[in-house]
Order: C-alpha cells, then sequence, then structure tokens
C-alpha cells in the first residue's frame, strides 16, 4: 500500500504582487500582500519542519493565482502529469510548470484534452480521487484516468457538491484510512469505505487541511478543527491562513508534494 502522505520534496512558488487579484468565488476583499507572503513563508518552513526539501520557483506576475501551484499539476514518486486548469486566467500555468517538472521528474504526462485542476484530485492509498467541479470536467477527468492507469496507479471520478470550488475544498487526507471532510461532501458518500473525520459546523474551511509526514497543517482560526484531530492523536501544527483564505485557498493547493526517495523522512 502507498504511504501517500510520506514526501521528502515539494515545490512551491513564490507569490507575486498580481496574486492579490487572484480568483474568488465571493470578493471579500484582497489579501493583505505581506500577510500573504508571511502565511506562504510559514507554510515553507512548516514543511521544512515535517522533513520535506523545499525547492520555490520564481513568481509569475502574469498568473496572480500562480503560488497554488497544486493545481497545474500532478505529482507522484513514478512522476508528474501536467494539467489543464479549468480557468482561463490560470491555463498558462501549466506551461509554465512543466520545464520545473521535466527537470525534477524523468516521467512527465501531459492531459491533452478537457481540464482537470490538481485541487479535484485526492491521492488515497486506494485509488487517486478526481472530483469533478466547474474546473474539471468529464473528458478530463476520463483523459487523466487514462494517463493514471501509464502511471500505475488506480483512480476513480466522482462530484464535487455544488458551489465547492475543489474537491479538496472539503476534504483531506488524515491517514491511510481516514478522510477530514465536511458533511456536505461526506453526506454523498464518497467516502463509504473510509474512516470519516468530520469538520465541526462552521469550520467547514478546515477540511482543505494537508497531511505531511507526521504532521496535520490546520488553519489556525480552526480551533475546534484542531482539538478535535488532536483528541484523535494527530500532530497538528496551526498556520496562519486568513490571507490565503480570501483567495479561496487552503493549504493543500500551495505546494505539490512528492516521495522521491523510498528511504525518505519518516516525520
Ligand atoms: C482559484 O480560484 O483558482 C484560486 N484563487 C484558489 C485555488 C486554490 N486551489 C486549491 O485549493 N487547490
Amino acid at each position: 500500500m502507498p504511504e501517500v502522505f510520506r514526501f521528502d520534496n515539494a515545490l512551491m512558488r513564490d507569490p507575486a504582487d498580481s496574486a492579490v487579484n487572484g480568483l474568488r468565488a465571493v470578493d471579500r476583499g484582497a489579501p493583505d500582500l505581506d500577510g500573504l507572503r508571511r502565511e506562504v513563508r510559514m507554510y515553507r518552513a512548516a514543511l521544512e519542519e515535517a522533513g520535506v526539501k523545499v525547492e520555490t520557483l520564481p513568481a509569475l506576475p502574469d498568473f496572480p493565482d500562480s503560488l497554488f501551484v497544486e493545481d497545474p499539476a500532478l505529482v507522484f514518486s513514478e512522476g508528474a502529469i501536467v494539467l489543464r486548469p479549468g480557468a482561463a486566467s490560470r491555463s498558462g500555468e501549466a506551461a509554465a510548470l512543466a520545464s520545473a517538472l521535466r527537470r525534477r521528474f524523468n516521467w512527465v504526462l501531459e492531459l491533452t484534452e478537457g481540464f482537470v485542476d490538481g485541487g479535484d484530485v485526492l491521492t488515497t492509498p486506494q485509488a487517486v480521487v478526481i472530483g469533478l467541479s466547474a474546473r474539471t470536467d468529464e473528458a478530463g477527468a476520463r483523459a487523466l484516468q487514462g494517463l493514471l492507469t501509464r502511471l500505475g496507479r488506480r483512480s476513480v471520478v466522482v462530484k464535487t457538491p455544488p458551489g465547492v470550488l475543489h474537491f479538496k475544498t472539503d476534504c483531506s487526507l488524515l491517514d491511510e484510512e481516514t478522510i477530514l471532510s465536511t458533511e456536505r461532501l461526506a453526506s454523498s458518500g464518497v467516502f463509504v469505505d473510509h474512516r470519516v473525520v468530520l469538520t465541526p459546523e462552521g469550520e467547514e474551511a478546515a477540511a482543505n487541511s494537508l497531511r505531511v509526514n507526521d504532521r496535520v497543517f490546520v488553519g489556525e482560526a480552526f480551533t475546534r478543527t484542531t482539538d478535535r484531530l488532536c483528541s484523535l492523536g494527530y500532530d497538528v501544527v496551526a498556520l496562519p491562513n486568513s490571507q490565503i483564505a480570501l483567495l479561496d485557498a487552503g493549504f493543500s493547493c500551495l505546494s505539490l508534494r512528492w516521495r522521491a526517495s523510498r528511504s525518505g523522512p519518516r516525520g
């Protein structure tokens, strides 16, 4: 069974000044650029403290959302897949990332049909789960399944609840068997084969947490989620996220993570 949350390498991208113009479903104001950069720095430090070597790519001023490097690609120990992000303003991010991936992976496949955002893809030990959404369509999901088969990965296609940006906006992997999920996503039945920990009412945005080696990154405002996870024995790292949240982002989207070495860090 692959250990899907053991990572020794990650790629991030510096936020450009234009990040304040990033996409958001509801405009609650632009993020503060210094605050946003501080959140990104603290996230990078948390990855490093969890035993991950982080490389940071230069900012792309033409692509305000390009710091959310998870969306234009998928990475695995076996290879990488360059995706086709579903938002027009983000489509150029894929080409900008492809050369960086080719320098780091021997095997880089490319999605050539439809649209898929990496935020709609959850890797579990059993399968790669692809959530259809406003950013990820049927054609993209089917084409991605073909590429995943070439990488030796089983996949399933499910539906992201309406009005939810990405599948992983509402869930994250806590361990081999356990998913942190909102009630609205869990009630769709997608996780019947998993143990599910629900986000407390009012803390749905905590669902986009991130398991990295032995730690779980959770937004610092989500104190009830943190209490719940700590009581279940998880080692929670509370990180600031108020500025990235203004851009509809959580913790999976700020990095691409993979395990390059079988003898990588254990936590
Ligand atoms: C967007 O709407 O594309 C960005 N403002 C946020 C992307 C967040 N990505 C993710 O959760 N995977």
